[in-house]
Formats: C-alpha cells, sequence, structure tokens
C-alpha cells in the first residue's frame, strides 16, 4: 500500500461486484466495469449483521458472496476494505440509535461486555476465514468505529466520551489481534467537518500502535466548491499527520447523492484529491434496495462519460493498473 501511494490514487466502490444501480447478484457485473472496462482497485464489503449470526449483512448481501468476492479481487490484484455497522448491543437496535451510554455498559462489564467481547469474536473467524486458494490470508483494510465524531452511531460522538470510544477502539484491535488476526491493516476514519483542524480530527484517535491507516467519510451535500475545499482541507491535514504518525492515509467514503453532476468526477472529485500522495479514494455503495443510496457511477447515469475521462486521468488507479504490484498470487 505504501508503494502504490507513490504511483497514484486508488479508485474504490463500496459492494462494487454484488449489486449496481439496475442489478443484483450478477456474478462477474460491475457498475464500475460497465463504465470504464475495469473493475475499481479497492472493493469494499459491509460486515453488519455478521455480529448477529447472520448469513446475509444487514444490507442483504451474503457473506458467502462477500468472501467469494475478496478471493476474486484479491485474484485481480486488487485491494479490499471493510467497513462494520453493527447493531446496537444494547438496545438491539441497528447501529443508527445513538440512545444511552452503550459504550459505557460494554466497558463496565457484564453481559453486554460479554455479547460484546463474542461479536469481535465472530469479526475476527470472518477476517482470518479470508484465504487465498493455496491457505494464505487475504490482507483487507479494516475500519471499525467510523465517523464517530457524528451522532448517530452508538459509538458516535453523542454516546460516548472520547475516553471511552479510545477504550473500545483499543479493546477490539487487542481482541482481533490476540485472537489470531495478522491481515488487517486498521484504518480510523472520523467523518469529515467544514472547520476541520488536526486536533479536532485526532480527538479520538486510539493511538499509533492501533492504527495504521488515516481516513475521512467526506461527501458532498452543498456546493461542489465547498466539497473540494473540505475534501482538500481533510487531505492537507491527514497528509501533515500521516507524515509525522508514519501511516498511510484515505478518503475513506465519498460520493454525492445520485450524483446529479454529469461532470462531478472531474470537476468535484479530481480537484478535491488531486496532487495528494493518497491510498484510495473510495465511492459508497450504489445500492439495490434504497434509490437515494447511489454515489458511483453506473452505465445509465448521466456522469458516465465523465467517470470515463476519471477513469483515463493518469493519477487514478483502477485494478489493472495495480495488477503485479500487490502480490505475486500466492
Ligand atoms: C450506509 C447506508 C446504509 C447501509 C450502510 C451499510 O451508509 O448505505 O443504507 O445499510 O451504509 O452498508
Amino acid at each position: 500500500l505504501a508503494d502504490l501511494q507513490n504511483r497514484g490514487i486508488m479508485v474504490g466502490h463500496q459492494d462494487d461486484p454484488v449489486y449496481g444501480t439496475t442489478w443484483k447478484w450478477d456474478s462477474g457485473r460491475s457498475d464500475v466495469k460497465d463504465v470504464c472496462g475495469d473493475y475499481p482497485a479497492v472493493m469494499g464489503f459491509e460486515l453488519g449483521a455478521l455480529e448477529l449470526d447472520s448469513t446475509k449483512n444487514l444490507d442483504g448481501v451474503p457473506f458467502k458472496r462477500i468472501r467469494k468476492e475478496i478471493v476474486e479481487q484479491y485474484k485481480r490484484g486488487g485491494i479490499i476494505t471493510l467497513s462494520w455497522h453493527p447493531y446496537n448491543p444494547v438496545t438491539g437496535k441497528n447501529a443508527w440509535d445513538p440512545s444511552g451510554t452503550p459504550l459505557k455498559e460494554i466497558l463496565s462489564g457484564g453481559a453486554v461486555h460479554a455479547k460484546f467481547e463474542s461479536w469481535i469474536g465472530k469479526v475476527a473467524a470472518f477476517i482470518k476465514s479470508l484465504k487465498t486458494v493455496k491457505g494464505n490470508r487475504i490482507p483487507v483494510i479494516f475500519r471499525p468505529w467510523h465517523e464517530m465524531t457524528g451522532g448517530w452511531f452508538w459509538w458516535g460522538c453523542k454516546s460516548c466520551t472520547p475516553e471511552e470510544y479510545k477504550s473500545i477502539y483499543r479493546y477490539t484491535i487487542d481482541r482481533l489481534h490476540s485472537l489470531g488476526v495478522d491481515n488487517a491493516v486498521i484504518c480510523y476514519s472520523p467523518g469529515a467537518d467544514s472547520n476541520e483542524t488536526a486536533e479536532r480530527y485526532m480527538t479520538y484517535y486510539p493511538g499509533d500502535k492501533y492504527v495504521d491507516m488515516l481516513g475521512v467519510d467526506a461527501y458532498q451535500y452543498g456546493s461542489k466548491e465547498q466539497y473540494v475545499k473540505d475534501v482538500r482541507n481533510e487531505l492537507a491535514i491527514m497528509q501533515q499527520l500521516s507524515a509525522a504518525h508514519k501511516k498511510l492515509y484515505a478518503l475513506t467514503e465519498t460520493g454525492y447523492r445520485n450524483t446529479p453532476d454529469a461532470e462531478w468526477f472531474t470537476t468535484g472529485v479530481l480537484p478535491a484529491i488531486s496532487g495528494f500522495r493518497m491510498s484510495y479514494v473510495l465511492f459508497w455503495r450504489n445500492a439495490w434496495d434504497q434509490k437515494e443510496e447511489n454515489f458511483g457511477p453506473a452505465p445509465d447515469k448521466s456522469c458516465a462519460g465523465d467517470f470515463r475521462k476519471f477513469y483515463a486521468d493518469k493519477s487514478t488507479l483502477f485494478v489493472k493498473d495495480i495488477k503485479g504490484k500487490t502480490h505475486k498470487g500466492k
């Protein structure tokens, strides 16, 4: 990953090979590939509901399928990242239930702690189960407890103190390691803020020992100018911090809901990321189940032509650009 940062910025897409704007569950298909002829360099997959022993994640994607696609992406020479929106362990509602003080309850021991511990065990088992045909573990970028600077998740700023957050983060990583996970690159990933500073960015940082990559989730909500300005500010801060802390950095989630700007990729995203020696930029999912959850390119979206220009730009890397640079196919 460190070497790849010198070659360009990898382009990623969440749930890329499992469903798209107009299709679901087809095999070998990808909205990104259907637009530009190549798979994204980075594919993101979601673990939410794994902790409940569900066979499908919270978006209806079978974990068996996710495992298969991770192996496929690895075989192509691509990179994999995992997000996790676990259910609230206290209320049993989903990740978007910030009620109460769940982290305090986990930390104070008892039944909630035991449940939480078992959940980390399930994630560990899943990550360890990602193997090549020869039985070697496939490396993945794991991005737990993301967007904690927002108040919408049960691990977010409304539901815990920074110290409680750091304790949970450290516990998670220590536990994964003690359970034998050795194939996870750990990414710390707050939500963006228009007034971002290095200090604010580091409020929940659990420490260098626990993190390999710095990330930020930044979407366009207002004007394109504001988006470009905000993302450049975030990346400049991460660039500095990554040098000081010897970490990688990435734009871990981005998008402009339904991409209403037909030239967004070259006039929004490119100006936002250009010049930064960073790992990747990942567009969030083109959901099959929610029309408004659509952030990547697709053949029938007006931004398709512009995405081909984005693809052709020498700074963006897709899977063919990194093949042979990541591993030797063990
Ligand atoms: C969110 C949304 C949700 C989804 C979740 C996990 O940002 O896209 O619809 O369930 O990610 O993929």
